[in-house]
């Protein structure tokens, strides 16, 4: 498909804002939903919707059959050896603490160590310093080098035979920073640490492989990746998963219930107490269909040659300042001037223009790049070239505007 046909199956970018074409910046934060994914969920509501591995009815049959499909896609998205792999949970957030809860909980304790990044979102910084806090164990970060990359003789240096769980991202939300997983996970295993990789940024962008990573969990969510809000995916390996406790109890999740004592389905369906987010399942299989007929390389190299672009354009532009390796994801993070990054985004709004502003849920990020806020453009499938140079153009304005504040 070229970019064109693929703009056309996102009926959202078709629309003016503020009088101006639409150019949206932010698929970092959420992307947008092809129409396929909105008709499937329509199609659902419509046809099928019924509750999932209970009745014996024809809807919920097909429901169910939905939900378990879209199990099987995510296994093959991702290559997990096998479905009882693959958890359906809210998002990358859940995910997290899901694993920190439940494995956390019964493998750290006092003197045990728990090594993340300087550059983690906060949903992988905060469940692992509450996990810290209860048990004692210390929470250490590999240090970022000068340019936000890591650097192996550091991770080497910071993961000692006392840790026990290491989480980092895969992709930065922020500098765009692609981390050297497999290596990392290496290093973790070496020390008889298990690795956790948060890949939010990762899965909507690049061919994840997790048994080639060999990571232990993997976390993600679908509205990343032109699906749903509310549904996500935790990947952990069996061995792993059979041993650890549920963190919801109640419905779908046992296997015999009694008065004083219970037992619990089979993987993966011990981790999914509760009504399910039965079409938010089967809206992530219709988004990997989609990905995967584009190919997700190809989404890697148009998201390249857009940050390229990007890059080289917004060089050229007196006072702004971009955070971030040279070599990275689909996004520039940058600051304009002296300008509040809030009023950049409110100027670029009034063009048409949605950018993010703000902290970037990564407060301890902020902090080493020593700035309170940054904007950020981030690029999907549909980004074109036209919308670097609206992005351009939009960054000029917004000099004039401010111009006579310096
Ligand atoms: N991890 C990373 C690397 C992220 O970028 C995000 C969301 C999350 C975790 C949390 O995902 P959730 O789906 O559970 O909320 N990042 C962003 C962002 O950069 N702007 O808005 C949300």
């Amino acid at each position: 498909m070229i970019t064109k046909e693929i703009r056309e199956q996102f009926p959202i970018l078709g629309q003016e804002v503020n009088g101006k074409p639409l150019t949206y910046l932010d698929s970092a934060a959420t992307s947008q939903k092809p129409i396929s994914v909105i008709e499937t969920l329509a199609h659902y509501y419509k046809n099928d919707n019924s509750n999932v591995h209970r009745g014996v009815h024809t809807l919920g049959t097909r429901a169910t059959d939905g939900y378990e499909g879209s199990r099987e896609k995510v296994r093959r998205f991702i290559n997990a050896s096998s479905t009882e792999e693959v958890i359906f949970v809210r998002g990358t957030t859940t995910a997290i603490n899901t694993v920190a809860s439940s494995y956390g909980r019964a493998n750290i304790g006092e003197g045990d160590e728990i090594v993340i990044t300087p550059m983690e979102h906060h949903s992988n910084i905060i469940p692992w310093q509450q996990l810290a806090k209860e048990t004692g164990a210390t929470l250490k970060y590999i240090p970022l080098q000068a340019d936000g990359t890591i650097s192996l003789s550091d991770v080497e240096n910071t993961i000692t035979a006392h840790t026990k769980i290491v989480s980092v991202m895969y992709v930065s939300n922020v500098l765009g920073t692609i981390n050297p997983i497999k290596d990392i996970t290496e290093i973790a295993h070496r020390n008889d640490a298990v690795m956790m990789v948060d890949g939010a940024q990762a899965a909507p962008h690049m061919k994840v492989d997790v048994q080639e990573l060999d990571c232990d969990f993997f976390a993600f969510s679908a509205h990343k990746m032109c699906g749903p809000t509310g549904i996500g995916v935790l990947y952990g390996k069996k061995q792993l998963l059979d041993k650890m406790e549920p963190v919801e109890f109640g419905g779908e999740m046992i296997d015999f219930v009694g008065l004083y004592d219970s037992t619990w389905k089979e993987l993966p369906w011990k981790f999914e107490g509760g009504t399910p987010i039965i079409a938010g399942a089967i809206g992530l299989g219709a988004a990997i269909d989609f990905l995967e007929q584009i190919g997700l390389d190809e989404i890697e190299k148009i998201e390249h040659e857009l940050v390229e672009y990007a890059m080289e354009r917004m060089s050229t532009i007196e006072g702004l300042t971009i955070f971030g390796p040279r070599n990275r994801a689909g996004l520039v993070t940058f600051n304009l001037d002296d300008v509040h990054p809030h009023d950049v985004a409110t100027v670029l709004d009034t063009e048409g223009i949605a950018v993010r502003a703000g902290h970037h849920c990564a407060q301890p990020l902020m902090k080493w790049l020593d700035v309170t806020a940054t904007a950020r453009a981030s690029f999907y499938l549909y980004n074109t070239k036209d919308d670097v140079d609206a992005l351009i153009e939009g960054l000029k304005t917004t000099k004039e505007y401010f111009g006579h504040v310096f």
